[in-house]
Order: C-alpha cells, then sequence, then structure tokens
C-alpha cells in the first residue's frame, strides 16, 4: 500500500541520515578521502596509486550498495519472479571502471582524483583482475550480469568465491608454461560484501534410508558451512544493480580443542582445512572433464547453498510450493551445475514432503540449461561409486528419476533398447557413471545452444534421441553476446566516442541499442570519417605496443599488420594451425629476394591463452609458438616483415588491450567443434576483421556483414566425419596430401626452432591421427592468408570493411541474448528502480 508502518525508530531521522548518491566531484573527494583517513588508516603523504584505488573503489562501491538495497527491496516488494543464473565461473576482470562508466561517474572521478593529484587511468591499472573462470564461459556469465542489470532485470547470479583464480601463466626458458597461484584476494576485495548472515549447513558422505513413501532420511557424513559473499552488479545508465552471490566453505566446527591440547596439532585443524579447500581453486579446466572429487564436491557445495538459499526467499513471499516456478527460474550454465536438479528433488520430496510427480513437476518447470560444446571428452560424467559415497541420497534420486524416465521411453519407442541404453542418465561401464548432460536435459524445461550452427549440432548429434522423445521445441538457440559497455566503451573510448559523434547520438542510446550501429553505414564512404576510424586503429595498436614495451620490453612495429589469436590453447582452436602458418610465412620470405621482400606486408602476429596444466600437446604448442619467435624475431632477412610473439598470462584486461589493436583475428577452429566463441564478436565491435572456419557464431558474424567481409576458409562441419574416416581407414601421407605442411613439420623436427625432438609428439598429432584435420584444410588457410594480405594493401577498402563490421554488431550484444532468456525461457520482466 506504500502505507506500511516504519519498522522502528523515528522515520523522519532515518529518511533524513540515509545516504543518497552524491556525485558532484566536492562529494565525491569528500568520500575518496573519508575512506583514505578511515577505512585505510592512510594519510596524504604516505598514499600511492595503490591506496588511491582502493579509496576510490570503496567510495564507489558506496554508491553501489545504496542502489543495489533498493533494487533488492524493490524486487522483494513486488514480489517479482527471479532468474538465478548458476554458474561455476564468472570472469569478471577488472571492476573499477566499468562500474564508474555505468554510473555515469568516469569523468567527475577523474576530476576528483585529479584534484588529489592521482591520474585515474594509472589507478584503474592497480585492480587485479577477477580471474574466476577460464574463458569464454565464464566470461559470457559476466557479460550477462553487466546486461541483466542494464536491463533492469531481476537476475542474480549463483557463484564460488574461489581463493585463487585462474592460475598465472608464466614462461619458462625452455619456452614452455609454468603455472602460479592467482592470490587475487591478496589486497582484499572491495567489490564484495561478506554475509554473515548467510550461512547454510552442507552434507556430504554419510548414508542415506529410505522411509518407504517416496521419502529418506539424509545423515550423518561431513558437514560444511556456506557462506555468501555479495558483488553488485550496477547496470548502465540505471539505478538497477544486481546481485552475484559467491560462497565460500568454512568448517562446521572449527580448531578441534581436544586434539591440540592432546598435541596433536594437524588433527585439530584437519576438519578445518578440508572444509576450506572446497573452495580454495578454481579448477583450471576448460573443456576436458576429469573426474576429481573435489571438483564434485564444489558443483555439490554450491548447488546446495544456492538452491537453500533461493528455497529461503521463495519462502518468504508465503506462496504454495507449487507456485515455485512462478517465482523462480533457474538457468544451468552448462552441466556443471546439474546436481541442483536432484537437490531441488530432494528438498522437495524428503524435506517439503511434496509427492515425488508433483516434484518433478516443479523441477522440470524450474530449470533450463545450456550446452556448451559437443565435444565428446567435455561431456561430464562422475563414477556412480563416487556419487554413492559422496552424495548417497542424490544417487537414489538419480536412478529413481532414471527409472521412470526409462519407462517413458520405452512406452514411446517399445523395445528400443539401443535408445534406451543412449538416453539413460547411467552410462554402463567399469565403473558406471551418471551423465549430467542427459540429466541436464531431462531435468529442465528447455535446453539451448549458443549459437545457430551449434543448437543445431546439439539437436542432430549429442541430444538426437531427446529430441525424438520430447518434441523439437524443448531445444533451441540463443546465440551468445557480448556487452557493448565493457568490449567497446570501455576498451575503446575513442572509438565509442567518434561513434557518437558521427551518428550524432549520446553513447547511452548506442550502447542500450547496439542495433543503432547501423548508422555508421551513411557515412562509410566519408574520406573524413574514414580518416578518423583508421586513427584510432592506429593510436590503439600503439597503445597495445606500448603495454608490451613496459611489460615485456619488446619494441613492436605499429606500421605492421597486427594478426591476433588470443583463447584457450586448445588442440580444436588449432593455435597449431596458426603457428604453422606463421613459419610458412618465414619459410617463405627466406625462400624470396631482397628485391621480391620489398612487396610484402609487415606482419605482427599475437597469440595470448592458457593452456589447462595437464594438458600435454596444448603445452608444447605454446612452447613452439615462443621458440619459434625467438628465432625469427632476431632473423635480420625478415625481422621487418615478420615478428611473432606470445603474450603471457592472458586476462581480460590483457584483452581489453587487444582487441582494439587488432586489425585480423583468427577463429579457426575444426568445423563443428567452436560452440560459439564470444572474442569473434569483441574484435568486430572493434573494426578488427576476421578470418576463420564455417563455426560457431563466425557462420551468424557473416550472415550480419556480408561474407565479403569475413575471410572464411576450410572444410565445413558435414565433411568433417568423413575426412576423419578417410583418416583412419584411407590415410594419404602427408607429403602427397599437403607438402607445404609436411615441408614446415620437417623443418621443426629438424631443430630450426631448437630441438625438434622435443615437438614430436605435437607434429605426430598431426602426421598420424590428424583428428582436427589440419592437413585438409592448410592450403586453404594459406590462401586465405594471402587474400588477407592482399586486402590490406588497399587501405581505403579495408577501412571501408572494418566500419561495416563494426556497424552490423547490433545482433551480438548480450541485451539481445538475455532479452531473448528473460522472455523465452525464464518469464521475468524488467522493472525501474525509482
Ligand atoms: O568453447 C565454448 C565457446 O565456444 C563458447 O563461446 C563459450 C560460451 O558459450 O563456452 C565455451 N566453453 C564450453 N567453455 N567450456 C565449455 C565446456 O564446458
Amino acid at each position: 500500500t506504500g502505507k506500511e508502518k516504519w519498522p522502528r525508530g523515528d522515520e523522519t531521522v532515518w529518511k533524513a541520515a540515509i545516504r543518497g548518491v552524491d556525485t558532484d566531484v566536492p562529494s565525491i573527494t569528500k568520500s575518496v578521502v573519508n575512506h583514505v583517513q578511515t577505512s585505510l588508516a592512510r594519510q596524504a603523504y604516505n598514499l600511492d596509486d595503490l591506496g588511491a584505488y582502493q579509496a576510490a573503489a570503496m567510495s564507489v562501491r558506496d554508491d553501489l550498495i545504496v542502489n543495489w538495497n533498493e533494487t533488492q527491496q524493490h524486487h522483494s516488494r513486488k514480489s517479482q519472479k527471479r532468474a538465478y543464473y548458476l554458474s561455476l565461473e564468472f570472469l569478471m576482470g577488472r571492476t573499477l571502471d566499468n562500474a564508474l562508466l555505468n554510473l555515469g561517474l568516469k569523468d567527475k572521478y577523474a576530476t576528483g582524483m585529479n584534484q588529489l593529484g592521482f591520474n585515474l587511468e594509472d589507478i584503474l591499472e592497480q585492480e587485479r583482475d577477477a580471474a574466476l573462470g577460464n574463458g569464454g564461459l565464464g566470461r559470457l556469465a559476466a557479460c550477462y550480469l553487466d546486461s541483466s542489470a542494464s536491463q533492469e532485470l531481476p537476475v542474480w547470479g549463483y557463484g564460488l568465491r574461489y581463493k585463487y583464480g585462474i592460475f598465472q601463466q608464466l614462461i619458462s626458458p625452455d619456452g614452455g608454461q609454468l603455472e602460479a597461484p592467482d592470490p587475487w584476494l591478496e589486497h582484499d576485495n572491495p567489490w564484495e560484501l561478506p554475509r554473515l548472515d548467510v550461512i547454510f549447513d552442507v552434507r556430504f558422505y554419510g548414508h542415506s534410508e529410505r522411509l518407504g513413501n517416496g521419502r529418506a532420511i539424509w545423515s550423518g557424513g561431513q558437514e560444511v558451512l556456506a557462506m555468501a559473499y555479495d558483488v553488485m552488479i550496477p547496470g548502465y545508465d540505471t539505478k538497477s544493480t544486481n546481485n552475484l552471490r559467491l560462497w565460500e566453505s568454512k568448517p562446521k566446527r572449527g580448531f578441534d580443542l581436544n586434539s591440540f591440547n592432546a598435541g596433536d596439532y594437524e588433527r585439530a585443524v584437519e576438519s578445518s582445512n578440508s572444509a576450506a579447500a572446497i573452495t580454495s581453486v578454481l579448477y583450471p579446466n576448460d573443456h576436458t572433464g576429469f573426474g576429481k572429487e573435489l571438483r564434485l564436491k564444489q558443483q555439490y557445495f554450491w548447488t546446495a547453498a544456492s538452491l537453500a538459499d533461493i528455497m529461503r526467499r521463495f519462502k518468504n513471499l508465503d506462496k504454495p510450493i507449487t507456485e515455485f516456478p512462478d517465482y523462480v527460474a533457474i538457468q544451468l550454465n552448462d552441466t556443471h551445475p546439474t546436481l541442483a536438479i536432484p537437490e531441488l528433488m530432494r528438498m522437495l520430496v524428503d524435506e517439503e514432503e511434496v509427492p515425488w510427480d508433483t516434484a518433478w513437476q516443479i523441477v522440470t518447470n524450474t530449470f533450463f540449461f545450456t550446452n556448451h560444446t559437443v565435444l565428446p571428452e567435455a561431456l561430464e560424467k562422475w563414477p556412480v561409486p563416487l556419487m554413492t559415497t559422496l552424495l548417497p541420497r542424490h544417487m537414489q534420486i538419480i536412478f529413481d528419476i532414471n527409472l521412470i524416465f526409462l519407462q517413458a521411453v520405452d512406452k514411446k519407442f517399445p523395445g528400443d533398447r539401443e535408445k534406451l541404453a543412449k538416453m539413460s542418465l547411467i552410462e554402463e561401464g567399469f565403473p558406471q557413471s551418471v551423465r549430467m548432460a542427459n540429466l541436464a536435459c531431462i531435468g529442465s524445461r528447455r535446453v539451448n545452444g549458443v549459437a545457430e550452427l551449434h543448437s543445431e549440432l546439439v539437436r542432430t548429434t549429442i541430444l538426437k534421441d531427446f529430441v525424438d522423445f520430447y518434441g523439437v521445441s524443448k531445444f533451441s538457440n540463443v546465440t551468445n553476446g557480448i556487452t557493448p559497455r565493457r568490449w567497446l566503451d570501455q576498451c575503446n573510448p575513442s572509438l565509442s566516442n567518434l561513434i557518437s559523434e558521427t551518428l550524432k547520438l549520446p553513447k547511452a542510446v548506442f550502447l542500450k541499442d547496439l542495433y543503432k550501429l547501423d548508422g555508421l553505414l551513411e557515412h562509410i564512404d566519408d574520406p573524413t570519417f574514414q580518416k578518423k576510424w583508421a586513427a584510432i586503429k592506429q593510436s590503439n595498436k600503439e597503445r597495445l605496443a606500448h603495454h608490451i614495451e613496459t611489460t615485456l620490453g619488446f619494441r613492436i612495429n605499429t606500421h605492421a599488420m597486427f594478426d591476433v589469436q588470443i583463447k584457450r590453447l586448445h588442440e580444436y582452436k588449432r593455435q597449431t594451425l596458426n603457428i604453422m602458418g606463421v613459419i610458412h610465412r618465414y619459410l617463405t620470405l627466406k625462400d624470396m629476394t631482397p628485391q621480391e621482400r620489398t612487396k610484402v606486408n609487415p606482419k605482427v602476429v599475437f597469440f595470448a591463452g592458457k593452456a589447462a596444466p595437464g594438458y600435454y600437446v596444448a603445452k608444447l604448442t605454446i612452447r613452439l609458438i615462443v621458440n619459434v619467435a625467438r628465432i625469427i624475431n632476431i632473423d635480420p632477412d625478415t625481422k621487418d616483415l615478420l615478428t611473432l610473439y606470445f603474450l603471457p598470462d592472458y586476462s581480460v584486461s590483457l584483452a581489453e588491450v587487444l582487441i582494439p589493436a587488432s586489425d585480423i583475428s583468427q577463429h579457426i577452429s575444426t568445423a563443428g567443434t567452436e560452440a560459439s566463441g564470444t572474442s569473434n564478436m569483441k574484435f568486430c565491435l572493434n573494426g578488427g576483421l576476421l578470418l576463420g572456419t564455417v563455426d560457431g557464431a563466425n557462420i551468424e558474424i557473416a550472415e550480419e556483414v556480408g561474407e565479403s567481409n569475413v575471410f572464411f576458409f576450410g572444410h565445413l562441419t558435414p565433411a568433417v566425419e568423413d575426412l576423419r574416416y578417410q583418416h583412419t581407414y584411407h590415410a594419404v601421407p602427408i607429403e602427397e596430401k599437403c607438402p607445404a605442411l609436411a615441408r614446415v613439420l620437417d623443418e621443426v623436427a629438424a631443430g630450426r626452432f631448437g630441438d625438434g625432438s622435443v615437438y614430436e609428439p605435437l607434429l605426430n598429432t598431426i602426421r598420424q591421427i590428424d583428428y582436427y584435420l589440419l592437413t585438409e584444410d592448410f592450403d586453404s588457410y594459406i590462401q586465405a592468408l594471402r587474400m588477407v594480405d592482399d586486402a590490406y594493401k588497399d587501405r581505403v577498402e579495408w577501412i571501408k570493411k572494418s566500419i561495416r563490421t563494426t556497424a552490423k554488431m547490433g545482433k551480438f550484444s548480450s541485451d539481445r541474448a538475455i532479452q531473448d532468456y528473460a522472455q523465452e525461457y525464464w518469464n521475468i520482466e524488467s522493472t525501474k528502480i525509482e
């Protein structure tokens, strides 16, 4: 009614004292200095850039908290349906710059900090990346949070607060990757709020006793505590500020004083250490599923705490439990949170005493599942014995779900044993294992892939039998997206300014409706605009060169074409194809006369990306790249025309400098293997052109910008299976099939880039099985590279291609993607926070 009684004390005193967001420069400097004095206990003459960053961050955080409180109260008051995005990874990067931008306070803070004797840009550099993710999947989650808040949608993220984020990558003297821990919380994290009041018990092990009425009692085992940390997610140009809740594990019974008094110190801290270990590390593992008990523990710990929290919030609404899906939608980001399905069944059946069928109805109306890969090795499976020991009640529930499900399958396809075996939640073998993708699929209302081609592959390959069973309407596509706030305005402010000036629109208009970029096409032939466009690319190249010189000491030729491949190291992403292409270029240059070389465009090739620590071949690829660089970068015949850099410790922040500087970027996965890719969208938004295979989101990018603006090569997805078959049964020697590549491999093996024997295992992946079809695609790849060279010679045409590419990126805003989810899947509504 708006006339509720004020809960306590004098309402007018409260209201007068409640802090608003004061955005004038004097208020900002006052707030920063206040934090310097009171939160940091420092003073003007001992304040360094790090201290200034911390004080500025805390000052901004105060504003965020006000908005965040308003937003959460507003959503609660309206009893709105909320969506919850469960992701084991959130690759947030830095926050201060993004928060200032979203709040519209960047200029004022720059002025204020300047008055206090600091340069805002230097201060921003002090922040450590929050790298709680491996790659695309985690960064996608971060973009979706930004878009949800910006679209004023009631969405929360749920994840884990890892003490150590993705490892720091170092390069050893022999060129290989070394891993060091990433203690990102070392300097305290101003962006999180510990919630001592939000704590849940989570149980592992023990035993489950069936009660005979479908219910069971799960008892004994180990109990740990899950404590919440809240991270505020500000929307752009709105007060709407959402929440990312991250769980930290804590011992239920900390220090065991009895053991300590008995002289057994190890035992005294044992339970405390084992509980804390659950959220210690992010698994540095992108695609390969591997059966680590701790990983399964993480998954359950996180889903159990998140569901307990969601259930508690739902219960505050005082609605019948059958209405749960009317107030709650849960998005499963890949199969990692699939245990949420049996966990909600357990809560409903065992704790709320809901009949099994009703509970299943609730569950299957609550969850939505996004698949991010069709690579067989990446589909998660957990051994039944491990699951039975760790989560005995959940294993019973999974068996029960499976029994009922297979009965229904048998009814629909009588006697089709093969189908039953393929669709079962349990894979036979020694030991048996639980197929998480099958469980996620049958426990969810809708299933989606992340690009058109990928979604089609999901429907026709890994989940084909489920499509036959449920009908195709359950399986659809939401093409991924990226937030234009971070990936245009924040990382490329000059381009964002030029766009604003050219379109005669305030930035907020196109940053909230990216389709507006289309208006740039009207100016594509304007030479003045073209010049400005090219000058911005040039200054971004200089910014990158400066960054590399100051961090690594290399001097880069900024007049060369910048060619970039940045992503996790994986055989299917084919960094190997790229490095073989670089070697081929080098050998070709060496074969040329000096006269011939004068006609060649100089080029600088950049690689960055981490390999999973146990992924031998991927690490060998890094070593090869680094060692090729060491040879060719000092070769007097070629060094002015071709240089190569592997930039260590790839991160969101590094991507923000690399992407705006790129002329061409490579997205060259074997067709049908890259679900979507999202860096391709980031490069294109920043006017970089794309060299790629007909795979993932490359295809939709080409549909938008026109095929003549993308450099495509390689075999198409339908050919891949046949080619692999031929490789296995009718192998043609590489010297015959692809002499150019054979020569490159021979040079590597012969030791041209250091001890060739080191690379034998890597070379053999190509010479023998060639599962990722390098020998099939190499010639057309080289041809595509030539086309890039030729196109780059005509600078005006190139600039026009670049403008056109940016102009057609409207579809790839994560605002569009999140609206798809909100409307088509979650059924939630935007709401303005006044
Ligand atoms: O490999 C995929 C990318 O193609 C995709 O763009 C990204 C976001 O959808 O997810 C990546 N991915 C897939 N990361 N992990 C997986 C499998 O667990």
